[in-house]
């Protein structure tokens, strides 16, 4: 079987990490998302919270499942016998960074990366930035999922 993780912080989930997770599902037998910790980021959203959206946007994906671990990302995939790594990369800058990771995984364990650029409407969005136009009041309906965006106005109201 054909099997990719598809790893982030999802905090929260955007249409463009949902973007990234449909065009892995029609490329692999199975999909798992995987939210990590990544140390550089201050998290909103509790792990348990973004694992109920995730599974609530991708529950039209049968072949995706979501899951949660603490630890290295390849550690992950050894113990769930996954061969690939499925990423976005939305601008340079983003693949300075992930080509250094994906290197060392690969180093770690031989598990590969494969990257997906961004669908264009995509390409500015960020979960940080999302964070930010809604802690000030702003309108981003349009950049993530309705599920996603009802939780934000919780958290801000
Ligand atoms: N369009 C396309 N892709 C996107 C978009 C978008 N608009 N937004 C985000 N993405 C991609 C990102 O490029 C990334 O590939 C993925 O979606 C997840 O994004 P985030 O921001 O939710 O998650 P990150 O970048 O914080 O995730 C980093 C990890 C948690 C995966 C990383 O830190 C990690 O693997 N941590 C575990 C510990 C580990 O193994 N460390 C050693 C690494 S070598």
């Amino acid at each position: 079987m054909r099997r990719a993780v598809c790893p982030g912080s999802y905090d929260p989930a955007t249409n463009g990490h949902l973007d990234v997770i449909e065009r892995a599902s029609a490329l692999f037998d199975e999909v798992v998302v995987a939210v990590l910790v990544n140390q550089n980021k201050k998290g909103l959203f509790a792990i348990e919270e973004r694992l109920d959206l995730l599974r609530e946007i991708t529950s039209e994906l049968p072949n995706v499942r979501v899951d949660s671990w603490q630890g290295l990302l390849v550690d992950y995939c050894v113990q769930n016998d996954i061969a690939s790594i499925a990423k976005g990369v939305r601008v340079v800058s983003d693949f300075d960074y992930e080509l250094q990771m994906a290197q060392m995984n690969r180093r770690l364990t031989g598990v590969e990366t494969l990257f997906m650029p961004t669908s264009p409407e995509y390409s500015f969005l960020s979960s940080s930035l999302v964070k930010e136009v809604a802690a000030h009041g702003g309108d981003v309906s349009h950049l993530v999922p309705e599920t996603v965006h009802k939780r934000l106005l919780q958290k801000f109201a």
